[in-house]
């Protein structure tokens, strides 16, 4: 009893420590994180949250880099580089710039509105490459005033793309990332109002939930996992809440067959190929507040979710100590 109770336990705080929120923290002196060579081609849309480490104004006395990717020796066949970064250039100083190249290595860079950004506040951005009408810079949603006329996507390079980094350049950002995006379409074309529901960026999705410090796991289908560089550090921070998108997890080999009905209004059947150990489930709301937790240990499983109110859950899915999936499910 006392061992059955025991066992309970570790579970249930397993299943707490796994299901806070972390977000990458980088030291502006040497940290980032390498997103390989390949996760950097063919983009149409970039998207992150950042919190700065310190107030950026005008005053700004070095480029800070938020994405980036270098891609030869500056001013020499830097073609199709492409960057995200606080920039430090006379005029522009404090204001965000993207900047691409296109393949004659002629540069396209737009600003924020902005030089002012506080310490203390997550901000969204996202960096769009229109094949119709050019490309585009969005903070927390809003169409920045400059556009320009690239409508290519950043192309491929044999060249790695960073967080936190220009590429292989320095120009290091300190402060705090999250929940990266990288799409093959241009997702924004007006303003929208930044969620942390998004869509899963099809060419890359890191979140950096997952419990391996050194890896930054990519839940895309391109898995081009990250590799944490000279202390780039997960910490427990919320920007957007563990359970609302998918986190560090995979989306092929699931082990859940299906998930019916979806939308549901009382019973959520859910179905296992084949089952050897029970799988700890939770139920979260869109807080990211477990509601009802279990496990699953049929081929065939039922959860009555008659009781909870309309709206959109998240069921989380545990085997063998790891975050198995993340299920969307609608209750109506
Ligand atoms: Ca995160």
């Amino acid at each position: 009893m006392k061992a059955t109770l025991l066992i309970f336990t570790i579970l249930f705080i397993s299943l707490n420590v796994q299901s806070q929120n972390k977000v990458l923290e980088l030291d502006g002196v040497n940290d980032y994180v390498n997103l390989g060579n390949t996760a950097g081609n063919n983009l149409r849309t970039i998207e992150f949250w950042f919190k700065p480490a310190t107030n950026i104004s005008s005053s700004l006395t070095s480029y800070k880099t938020m994405i980036g990717r270098n891609t030869g020796p500056l001013g020499a066949g830097d073609h199709f580089e492409f960057g995200i970064f606080f920039s430090n250039l006379f005029g522009n100083r404090g204001k965000i710039a993207f900047s691409i190249n296109d393949n004659r290595s002629n540069n396209y860079t737009i600003y924020s509105n902005s030089n002012q950004w506080n310490s203390n506040q997550w901000y969204h951005l996202a960096a769009v490459m229109d094949p119709n009408s050019g490309t585009k810079l969005f903070i927390d949603g809003v169409l920045q005033n400059q556009t320009s006329t690239y409508t290519g996507s950043t192309d491929t390079s044999r060249f790695y793309t960073a967080i936190g980094r220009y590429g292989d350049f320095s120009r290091y950002f300190d402060g705090k990332i999250d929940n990266v995006k990288f799409h093959s379409t241009a997702v924004y074309t007006a303003n929208f109002t930044p969620s942390c529901n998004s869509a899963i960026g099809d060419f890359g999705t890191w979140n950096f939930d997952g419990n391996t410090a050194a890896i930054a796991t990519d839940a895309s289908p391109s898995n081009n996992d990250g590799a944490m560089i000279n202390g780039a550090t997960k910490m427990i921070e919320t920007v957007c809440p563990v359970t609302v998108g998918i986190e560090d997890k995979k989306l092929t080999n699931n082990s859940i067959e299906s998930i019916y009905p979806n939308p549901v209004q009382n019973i959520l059947n859910i179905s296992i190929p084949t089952i050897q150990n029970a799988l700890p489930y939770q139920l979260m709301n869109m807080l990211g507040q477990p509601v009802q937790e279990g496990r699953l240990n049929k081929q065939l499983s039922s959860i009555n979710l008659g009781d909870l109110d309309n709206g959109i859950y998240f069921l989380r899915v545990w085997k063998q100590g790891e975050i198995e999936g993340v299920y969307k499910i609608i209750k109506k």
